[in-house]
């Protein structure tokens, strides 16, 4: 019975929808019997808007879908030496790279090397890992960490401005 009231209710919001779309031209109409020259003008400015919002949609769309495309790129993944991982992070107006990929249930050796002097990027927290680490400028600090299972560890600034993800997968 859920289903088809759900039905009827999108019927409803749909026939609203149709019923104010074929009531708002209602007063321009009233305006053209007054003047034909009118017309054109009357009509040509919600096609113009519907052709912009359209566009906008689209843009919008074809902006997702690079991010997604160059985000992925970025991903690195940890190199393995005798049973530790490691990657090196570049702290400078944000973290190089963001997106890290390891192998979960092994030791992660995260080496974050602070280029950036903001106090913005000071500090580094790992939330799922209970850990704040001050990072000092132009050292390398490095943050031990060990993801227990598959799955995003996410990792960021101490006001939580810039932020990283860890991608741990499963053992091949
Ligand atoms: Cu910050």
């Amino acid at each position: 019975m859920k289903i088809p009231s759900l039905k009827s209710k999108k019927w409803l919001l749909s026939g609203l929808l149709t019923t104010s779309l074929l009531l708002s031209p209602h007063p321009a109409k009233a305006q053209i019997s007054e003047a034909d020259t009118s017309e054109f003008h009357q009509i040509e400015q919600p096609i113009g808007l519907k052709l912009a919002v359209a566009v906008a949609g689209l843009g919008l769309i074809g902006l997702e879908l690079w991010w997604f495309l160059f985000s992925q790129t970025k991903a690195q993944s940890a190199t393995a030496s005798e049973g530790i991982q490691s990657v090196d992070i570049t702290v400078d107006g944000g973290y190089t790279p963001d997106q890290i990929v390891v192998q979960a249930g092994q030791p992660v050796k995260l080496n974050f090397l602070r280029k950036d002097p903001s106090s913005c990027l000071e500090q580094i927290i790992l939330p799922d890992f209970n850990k704040a680490i001050n990072l000092p400028l132009n050292q390398t600090a490095t943050v031990e960490i060990l993801p227990p299972k598959a799955g995003n560890y996410t990792f960021h600034c101490g006001m939580n401005m810039f932020r990283g993800t860890i991608t741990a997968e499963k053992h091949t």
